[in-house]
């Protein structure tokens, strides 16, 4: 038993007055600055190590208390974590963000400069980052016990400029100034092995065991982030791993005097973690994607096995203490691991090491996009990961005879369950892997739940019915309202009080204020004032300007074919086409925000061409405050919180059947902006939620785009009937918005005309009908008030707090254990 001091935590203050000591001790003690000189960022970081100490404090409390409860424990893998910035976020959570600002004050110091300087983590490409990190703060602000893996990648997301059209990448080099957020934990490492082979030890009696032999080894070193509940004290942490080289490495070469090889080599096996791939929706296929893959996860898993042992757990337990979610099929190379880890080293039976492996993981699909699917070169795998490649070819071997024994004689079954690919040159099908070695498989939308049960995992579904759930996303209204929109939340408190931010279904008290007059102003005074502050950074950033009167209609997203950037886009060229020619059309700012990814051509393509119109458009003394194009540079997550509450209108606009879910549908409703969209992913449920009366539905079903694609498209025959949709076409191919080489757009059109794979010209009309009811709806401002704010009052149903609770309860099995006020530590 340790002595009472040994076992004492802090307990700091978190009042006005020794905040500001803790902060000006900082300055000294952590940044080593004069108070008298230190510049803003100094105060930056002295405030961040304030926070942090707290932060960590209340990290260790409930960490005592999860081993004193004997809780079950959830983990998370995933690739991704989009962030975002830390600070503001760290201190609302903490329920200190008000004594903070005065403190900084007290300093000389405004809270608000000081929040500006941070760099967004970016260690994501989209909605699956972004949703791993609302999982995270929801997980906390609950008080379950839920911790997230990941990697500690050196450059995140690039940092997208335009010159001056077309996209150009700049690494993000985010940890430039270092970072006050993380713990390096350098008494936290693993072994991480790569290449070599596998040796066989047969017993005469009892199974044959296999070792995994030379090839080469890095170590993954543990980076803490602590990640804090809101309104609770619980805070739980985020794991990334970082690659370093191992000692061995050094003494290979430095024993035999190459000097700069070693280093060169050492180097080189920390390259690991050094860049986060940026496409968002093909499968990457480098065997340095498979490194980072491998080298999180079987860090991830030794941890966790570490953990569960050392709080006195026999492995048996396992499926019991602990769950596994693997986001995507990215981590799915944690099935063959665990059995792994188990067989090999903890030396079970294969059988039991099986049961106890199905019983821990699931797994969440976010796409049913062919091309998306991952799938490794049986040659590449058996290369990089020898032992892993046996394991996968027992797994499959065990689970081909079950199918064989169900279905007699059924080959072609076999051939299309089977987790290796025998048609295209042998490869390893993960997503295979993850849904015969999870006990739960989960879609992120309703739509998306039940396509993944009629198509990608047809057979997988006929044979295992109940290993699939759906679990609608969420987004956290933390950081998506209270956050990004302090006036709505002000207003919203002023109305219906404040519980509605622990329980976002108690938005539904303000439906019966919807016709209210006084709300309704005071609903689009905020909307206003919303489109005012981005009227600025958008100013500010692109030198354009923009009318905060009319109507602001914002398609934010990762740039890509499906969700038909180009839809919109033709929409914005019809309508400069028929102002200059003098027809009268509802104004509006068209707003587009979204990175391509670096090889992705064709959304390349898009990004310049939307920014060539932009430019001819937005120059036009014709046009005036009727139509202006913006393409918002290196949209992020701290841009998307001035974007969002200020958009009138959310494009949500994919090809049905494409979109898994969406998650900047939920962000942009919650906020009062009124969807045009497919019924495509979340957006149907949406539509159930909000009423047909606060959302413009258009275009092919699911189905409907089945059935076209069946008849065979024929975009030219539509063209011939739709003049408007035509002369938008024949303006773009002409060459009429590029001033120098006017060749250039003619591609697109003949991608219009001849291929349009995602039926851009078959849901045009559709489209513009909807925005012609869009139009019509927004000239009546009550009548728009009064959808927009019903819209809000809806949206309960999309908090992430609903979505947590459904993979705790249908999938995970734990419970919250929220933080006690400190009883070890005598703390308020
Ligand atoms: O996941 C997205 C889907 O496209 C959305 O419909 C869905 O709402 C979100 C959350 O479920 N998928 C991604 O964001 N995918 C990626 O970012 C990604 C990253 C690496 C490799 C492949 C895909």
């Amino acid at each position: 038993m340790a002595a009472p001091e040994v076992t004492h935590l802090p307990n700091l203050p978190n009042d006005v007055e020794g905040l500001r000591q803790s902060i000006r001790d900082a300055v000294v003690r952590v940044v080593g600055e004069d108070p008298r000189q230190a510049t803003e960022r100094d105060w930056m970081e002295a405030l961040a190590f304030a926070i942090r100490e707290r932060m960590v404090e209340r990290r260790l409390l409930t960490r005592r208390q999860f081993a004193d409860e004997d809780v079950k424990r959830v983990y998370y893998l995933s690739m991704e974590y989009l962030i975002g910035r830390m600070l503001e976020a760290n201190l609302r959570n903490m329920g200190i963000l008000e004594p903070a600002r005065q403190a900084m004050a007290d300093l000389g110091v405004n809270l608000d400069t000081i929040l500006d300087l941070e760099d967004d983590a970016a260690l994501g490409n989209g909605g699956l980052g972004r949703l791993a990190a609302c999982i995270l703060e929801s997980l906390a602000t609950q008080g379950y016990p839920g911790y997230g893996y990941g990697i500690r990648y050196e450059f995140g997301m690039f940092r997208q400029e335009f010159e001056p059209y077309h996209q150009v990448e700049h690494p993000d080099n985010w940890l430039r100034y270092g970072n006050p957020w993380e713990f390096p934990r350098s008494d936290r490492k693993y072994p991480i092995h790569f290449y070599g082979h596998v040796v066989e030890h047969h017993h005469p009696r009892g199974e044959t065991r296999y070792t995994w032999e030379n090839g080469e080894e890095v170590l993954a070193m543990a980076y803490d982030y602590p990640t804090a509940g809101y309104g609770r004290r619980n805070v739980n942490n985020l794991r990334l791993w970082a690659a370093k080289a191992t000692r061995d490495f050094d003494l290979r070469y430095f024993n035999e005097g190459d000097y700069i090889r070693a280093v060169a080599d050492k180097a080189e096996s920390e390259t690991i973690s050094m860049v986060l791939y940026p496409n968002d929706a093909t499968a990457i296929g480098k065997e340095l994607r498979l490194k980072q893959e491998y080298f999180f996860v079987s860090a991830s898993l030794q941890d966790i096995l570490d953990r569960h042992l050392a709080l006195g757990y026999n492995l048996d337990a396992l499926p019991d203490k602990v769950a596994i979610q693997l986001n995507d099929t990215h981590p799915a190379i944690a099935v063959a691991e665990l059995m792994r880890l188990l067989v090999d080293c903890h030396e079970l039976s294969w059988d039991r090491a099986w049961d106890l492996a199905r019983r821990t993981f699931a797994y969440t699909n976010h796409t049913l996009m062919p091309e998306a699917l991952e799938t490794w070169p049986v040659e590449l795998m058996e290369r990089v990961l020898p032992r892993h490649m046996g394991i996968i070819y027992q797994i499959n071997h065990d689970f081909l005879e079950q199918v064989r024994h169900r279905y007699p004689g059924d080959n072609d079954r076999l051939a299309r369950l089977s987790i290796i690919d025998e048609q295209n040159g042998r490869r390893v099908r993960m997503a295979h892997l993850a849904v015969v070695g999870s006990h739960r498989v989960n879609g992120v939308a309703a739509l998306h739940t039940q396509l993944l049960q009629e198509t990608l995992f047809e057979d997988f579904y006929n044979l295992w019915p109940e290993r699939f759930v759906n679990v609608t996303n969420g987004v956290t209204p933390r950081l998506w309202m209270i956050q990004a929109n302090p006036a709505l939340t002000e207003l919203l408190g002023q109305r219906i009080g404040n519980d509605w931010q622990y329980d976002l279904d108690r938005l539904r008290a303000l439906e019966p204020y919807a016709h209210d007059a006084d709300l309704q102003k005071a609903f689009l005074d905020v909307k206003r004032a919303n489109k005012v502050r981005l009227a600025n950074l958008v100013r500010e950033r692109t030198g354009v300007e923009l009318n905060p009167d009319v109507m602001f209609d914002v398609q934010i997203k990762r740039i890509h074919e499906y969700k038909r950037q180009l839809l919109k886009l033709l929409h914005v060229v019809d309508l400069y086409r028929r102002i200059r020619a003098g027809e009268d059309v509802a104004p509006r700012v068209v707003l587009f925000g979204g990175k391509a990814a670096p090889g992705y051509a064709r959304a390349k393509g898009i990004i310049q061409v939307i920014n060539e119109v932009a430019d001819i458009v937005n120059h036009d003394p014709a046009v005036g405050d009727r139509l202006k194009c913006v393409f918002f540079p290196n949209y992020e997550v701290s841009s998307a919180s001035i974007i969002i509450p200020a958009a009138d209108v959310s494009e949500q606009i994919s090809t049905a059947g494409f979109e898994a879910s969406g998650t900047g549908n939920m962000k942009l409703a919650l906020n009062g902006a009124l969807t045009i969209g497919t019924l495509d992913g979340a957006n149907i449920e949406i539509r159930d939620a909000v009423g047909e009366e606060s959302i413009f539905i258009f275009g092919m079903t699911a189905d409907e785009v089945v059935e076209h694609r069946r008849n065979g498209p024929n975009p030219e025959a539509i063209l011939a009937q739709q003049p408007n949709l035509a002369a938008a076409v024949e303006m773009i191919e002409s060459g009429f918005f590029t001033c120098d080489d006017p060749g250039t757009h003619g591609d697109l059109g003949r991608y219009l005309r001849h291929e349009d794979p995602f039926f851009v010209i078959a849901d045009y009309a559709a489209y513009t009908e909807a925005c012609e009811r869009a139009d019509t709806l927004y000239a009546d401002r009550t009548a728009w008030a009064e959808a927009a704010i019903l819209n809000v009052a809806r949206m309960g149903y999309f908090s992430i707090d609903r979505t947590v609770r459904d993979y705790a309860n249908q999938i995970w099995d734990i419970i919250p254990e929220p933080v006690a006020p400190s009883r070890t530590n005598g703390a308020a």
